[in-house]
């Protein structure tokens, strides 16, 4: 039984693989603001690959704040909780809380039930390029990156990628920095967060998510990196309104192409 065990992980594994090897939209990082991009772009018939370092999907969600394992989301956000089956209580003040590990796992799933394809253990190491654009991402396995191993990565081919690393905006820079491409932010550059202040911060994140050069877009915290907005801690409404942005700005481009 062990071969065929073997030859069953072998083969689904390499038809998502290769699945991946071009797609419609590659997403860096899978924290909550890719997880909900990747739901709303593999929901309208997009090929969409999440890539993600970490052997857990869900980024900054699960440890809710300091570890006390809940988040806070806008009150007007509930129905989109009750769309996905996220239970939520009243907090006042226009809020909600909602079990961290729930709302997780459960944006993990939303995105694997729309169609998404999820890469868990694999780092994005660098970008491929083209003279003005991004057209890919340069992969490897996490553990070969953090061990520095001499092993030469392998190339995936998207349309669209995002930046959605979180609070490193990691490839936005490298997009800049090694990849000599122009950016389309206001400051030409990437200034970094600021400091805490919620409300700031929530409405920012949404407002600095978009295209930051052709084939290159950024969501969640790393589009606060970009647009310099200040940082927010555990309230996540600004997170899973950046991703479902960039899902629309996409399509449109693509649609457009
Ligand atoms: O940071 P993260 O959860 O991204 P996000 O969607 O959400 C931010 C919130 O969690 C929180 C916050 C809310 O108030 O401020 O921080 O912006 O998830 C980013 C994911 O990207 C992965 C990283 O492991 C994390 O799970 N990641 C970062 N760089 C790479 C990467 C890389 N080069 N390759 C693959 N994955």
């Amino acid at each position: 039984m062990e071969p065929s065990i073997t030859r069953a992980i072998l083969r689904s594994f390499f038809k998502k693989l290769d699945q991946a090897a071009e797609l419609d939209v590659a997403l860096v990082g899978a924290g909550p603001s890719a997880l909900m991009a990747a739901r709303v772009l593999a929901a309208a018939g997009r090929t969409v690959a999440l890539f993600e370092r970490r052997l857990a999907p869900g980024g900054g969600v699960w440890g809710g704040g300091m570890l006390f394992n809940e988040v806070v989301l806008p009150a007007d956000l509930a129905p989109l909780l009750d769309e996905l089956g996220v239970a939520h209580e009243p907090a006042g003040e226009g809020l909600v809380t909602a079990d961290s590990v729930e709302l997780a796992a459960t944006l993990i799933v939303a995105a694997r039930r729309a169609g998404a394809l999820v890469f868990n253990a694999v780092t994005v190491e660098d970008l491929v390029v083209r003279t003005d654009r991004v057209a890919g991402l340069v992969i490897n396995w996490a553990p070969v990156v953090r061990q520095q191993m001499h092993v030469d990565p392998i190339c995936v081919a998207a349309r669209a990628v995002v930046d959605a690393t979180g609070h490193p905006g990691e490839i936005v820079r490298l997009a800049s920095q090694k990849g000599g491409l122009q950016l389309e932010t206001p400051s030409r550059g990437v200034p970094g967060e600021r400091s805490m202040w919620a409300e700031m911060g929530e409405v920012a994140v949404v407002q600095h998510t978009g295209r930051v050069c052709p084939g290159l877009y950024v969501c969640g915290m790393a589009a606060n990196q970009v647009g310099g907005g200040y940082r927010m801690g555990p309230i996540f409404g600004g997170m899973l309104r950046s991703g479902r942005k960039v899902a629309e700005l996409i399509l449109n481009d693509l649609a457009d192409a």
